[in-house]
């Protein structure tokens, strides 16, 4: 059987994007391979879970479109945030346009994204030009794209030649693109970081086709690296200790993998 790479081991490579080396050492040192999705509508919830989940989180990742009261002030406020927990910034923005277009979206607007997420992800529906002008912006700032090879929703369509044509994709602009967003591991390249949405304590899924599997099967069984949880962690009763919970699964399955 080969052998299962540890975090630190793969921040270590030769070939490793300094973002996803980052990550990796962030994990490491945290013993976390826990993202919280943040899917709350003010400013103020985000920063009072970021500042109360920080210490668990590899990762945070958000919606800035569902926020009502999206300033360049709270941005400021949660990079603090992040940098005092370290903890890296995911805007789950999902780009999916030309290049030209995307570049723009990613760049300006109202939430100048680029200026903040560390990490980004794109659907790779439009071909590679969705990458290079995500990348003419995201390169130069250090920032790293994931890529869409697979989603957690019933009836996706991101399956079969369409998730391999995506894994080609990234490992052809591995300069930007440090990974993927999936249901299991997609390529025995571990320079990638699969991140797995679509993850509850109990499997199951919500009335609108998401879908959820465990923290010990999307890591142990399904080789993925970073767990993806939002109302698991939001609508728990104490999301603190709901946090924890799912921060302890997914480290003692990730333990129990590079262990054996
Ligand atoms: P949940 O509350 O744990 O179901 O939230 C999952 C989050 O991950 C939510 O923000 C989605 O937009 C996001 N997501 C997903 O669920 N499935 C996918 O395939 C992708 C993103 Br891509």
């Amino acid at each position: 059987r080969k052998r299962v790479l540890s975090y630190a081991d793969r921040a270590e490579l030769p070939k490793i994007h300094p973002l996803a080396s980052k990550l990796l050492k962030i994990m490491e040192e945290k013993q976390s391979n826990l993202c919280v999705s943040a899917d709350v509508t003010s400013g103020k919830e985000l920063l009072q879970l970021a500042e109360s989940l920080g210490p668990k989180i590899c990762m945070l990742k958000t919606h800035c479109d569902i926020l009502k009261d999206f300033t360049p002030e709270f941005i400021q406020k949660l990079q603090a945030v992040a940098d005092e927990h370290n903890f890296l910034i995911f805007e789950d923005r999902k780009f999916a346009d030309i290049g030209n277009t995307v570049k723009q979206q990613y760049e300006g607007g109202v939430f100048q994204i680029a200026s903040w997420s560390h990490i980004v992800n794109a659907h790779a529906v439009p071909g590679p030009g969705v990458v290079k002008g995500l990348g003419a912006v995201g390169k130069p700032l250090g920032r790293g794209c994931l890529l869409i090879a697979q989603m957690s929703s019933q009836g996706s369509l991101a399956t079969g030649e369409y998730t391999k044509a995506v894994v080609k994709m990234a490992e052809e602009h591995s300069d930007f693109v440090i990974g993927f967003i999936c249901n299991s591991k997609t390529i025995e390249k571990p320079e990638f970081i699969h991140m797995t949405p679509g993850v509850q304590i109990q499997a199951g899924g919500d009335l609108l086709g998401q879908q959820y599997t465990t923290p010990e099967e999307v890591i142990y069984n399904k080789g993925s690296d970073v767990i993806i949880v939002g109302r698991g962690i939001l609508e728990a009763p104490n999301s603190l200790e709901a946090a924890e919970s799912y921060r302890k699964s997914g480290w003692d399955a990730y333990i129990r993998k590079v262990g054996q």
